[in-house]
């Protein structure tokens, strides 16, 4: 009897002891998103309540209380502006409204990272970061749901404040209110200014060593700021961005973007998303490395204060939105930086298709006049290209650029051509004939004279005036005037136009290389010379040294 009851006591103890492990374990067992409605429904049935104005954080299961949202009244904020009944829920913001309110101001989001993510390590001692959000007219659903993605899912250590602008949108309470929420801050502007003044006065008031900017409209995943901020610490001239993920406009689903993109252009200085070339692809055997990236989307990125004000931070003669990620690229590029996209931080963000508010100087006009400014500043005599590629910024006013040339200069900048052989060697220059510049010594210009030969004489005409005896060049592969088929008086011409008189062999004949600032004749390896005392173009002698053998090709703009 006594050995029965003590079996049974032994049996209720180890019954005991392995039913308080199973609780414990229960309890501390990792969700699979840190942050999932599940783990917030079970949290709450733990007994916490869920007080009004507190924004808790559900890691490991457990609801743990993290800032109080102050005297702000989420609900009351959210209610304050709502979608009317039979409202077009895209009219104002070009995303579905009525889906972004259905949401509420936090919900779970998939962690899209690659698995290796979750065991990388950081610096336990990270410098904090002032987040920089400017906005017009911002939905409040998804203005606040960005807020508080940040502040849910990022040690709040590194968020040293977020500062909001409010770029002169029709309700100054869209930001006044969300003041009310500790470490937010509202600065307003007096007037529109674009989103790059605005990002300049929010850098200008951060109070931490490192920016970083986001949109209006995205989610920060899992440890989306770690990564970025361990980059920037161990290399402050990097400027680093997350993965952008996609949101939906329609559903507000949140959705997986490809890994293995990385930002780029075409001439027309229009931003895409590329493949990493297929060379580094192979060459990536960890996933969770960085990511080379000729430009950045320009939204989401991370940056050390000092390094974007010693840059000259942005071209704040720049107006509302466009070209900017160009001018920052480059200019971090090419003046001792770099960029890289990093794989293990995930931020969504809305992509639209369409802008949801006006432009004050209409959209096409402002971006040409920033893009105009980025190439003008930045891409020497690539620039070209640019103008080929979008003829209508030809004669369009952009302001002056004195200013940002000389930044240029003095922060000692590598020319254009270094980006595009070390950092975007894929972008192809056009053919010839998609150029339209023409040949240009001292102040006269290279020109068909007749039937078949050459002249100087005054530089004359724009854009599609120009005149067509005008000879058009290339200041990379030469090309005296393959386009006009016109031949260069000389010892040489007339000759070997007799001996080749076929089209194969002409075009052959006239295609020149540029040696220095000379053009050389790739046959017969003598340069373009305008005689002194000037007079009809020969080819004679390579000397590079001489001005009549100096060319610059000058863009028609
Ligand atoms: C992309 C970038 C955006 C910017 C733009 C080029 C991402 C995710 N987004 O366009 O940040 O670099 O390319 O300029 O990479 N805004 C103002 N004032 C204005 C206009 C816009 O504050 O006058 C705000 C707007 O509320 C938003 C941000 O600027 O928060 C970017 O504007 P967008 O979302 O319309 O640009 P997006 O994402 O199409
Ligand atoms: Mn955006």
């Amino acid at each position: 009897m006594r050995r029965i009851r003590a079996n049974a006591i032994a049996i209720l103890t180890v019954a005991w002891i392995l039913g308080t492990f199973y609780y414990l374990w229960q309890d501390n067992k990792p969700q699979s998103s840190p942050s999932s409605a599940a783990s917030q429904t079970r949290g709450r049935s733990h007994g916490q309540k869920v007080v009004p104005g507190r924004l808790e954080i559900h890691r490991e299961d457990r609801t743990i209380p993290l800032i109080l949202l102050g005297s702000f009244d989420e609900k009351a904020y959210l209610a304050g502006k709502q979608l009317k009944p039979g409202e077009d829920p895209y009219r104002e913001h070009a995303f579905n409204l009525q889906e972004s309110d259905r949401l509420g101001s936090e919900r779970a989001i998939r962690d899209t990272r690659h698995y290796r993510c979750a065991s990388l390590n950081y610096d336990t001692e990270l410098p904090s970061t002032s987040i920089i959000i400017t906005f017009h007219n911002e939905a409040r659903s998804t203005l606040l749901r960005t807020i508080k993605s940040v502040l849910i899912r990022s040690p709040p250590s590194l968020i040293q404040e977020i500062i909001l602008i409010d770029d002169f949108s029709s309700d100054p309470e869209d930001c006044q209110l969300l003041a009310q929420i500790p470490k937010v801050r509202c600065l307003r502007n007096g007037r529109r200014e674009g989103l790059i003044r605005s990002r300049v006065r929010g850098a200008n008031t951060a109070s931490a060593s490192i920016l970083t900017f986001l949109d209006s409209h995205c989610e920060v995943n899992t440890d989306w700021l770690q990564p970025m901020i361990q980059r920037v610490k161990e290399d402050h001239t990097r400027v680093v961005s997350p993965i952008i993920d996609v949101i939906s406009l329609d559903n507000f689903a949140y959705l997986a973007a490809s890994a293995d993109l990385r930002g780029g252009f075409d001439w027309s200085l229009h931003f895409k998303w590329e493949q990493i070339p297929i060379e580094q692809k192979m060459a990536r055997s960890d996933p969770t490395q960085p990511i080379r990236t000729p430009v950045i989307a320009g939204g989401i990125f991370v940056m050390d204060k000092s390094w974007f004000n010693h840059l000259g931070q942005y071209d704040t003669h720049m107006d509302i939105w466009g070209g900017e990620n160009f001018e920052l690229s480059f200019r971090v590029w090419m003046c001792g930086g770099s960029l890289e996209i990093l794989p293990c931080s995930r931020v969504g963000h809305v992509f639209r298709k369409r802008h949801p508010y006006d432009f004050p100087e209409g959209n096409a006009l402002t971006y040409i006049k920033n893009t105009r400014r980025a190439a003008e500043v930045w891409m020497d005599e690539y620039k070209q290209y640019y103008y080929s590629a979008r003829p209508s910024a030809q004669g369009k006013a952009f302001g002056s650029i004195a200013e940002r040339l000389t930044l240029r200069r003095k922060l000692n900048c590598k020319p254009f051509r270094w980006y595009m052989e070390n950092v975007y060697p894929e972008l192809r220059v056009p053919e010839q004939e998609a150029v339209s510049s023409v040949l240009k010594q001292g102040g006269l210009c290279l020109e068909t004279r007749g039937t078949d030969s050459l002249g100087l004489s005054e530089c004359r005409g724009i854009g599609a005036n120009r005149p067509q005896s005008q000879v058009r060049s290339l200041p990379l592969e030469g090309g005296c005037d393959s386009y006009t088929s016109k031949c260069v008086q000389g010892p040489f011409c007339k000759e070997m136009n007799y001996y080749f008189s076929n089209w194969f062999f002409f075009f052959f004949l006239q295609k020149w290389k540029p040696k220095g600032t000379a053009l050389q004749h790739m046959v017969s390896g003598f340069c373009l010379d305008s005689q002194t005392p000037p007079g009809p173009p020969v080819i004679t002698q390579c000397r590079p040294q001489m001005a009549s053998q100096s060319w610059e090709p000058q863009v028609i703009t």
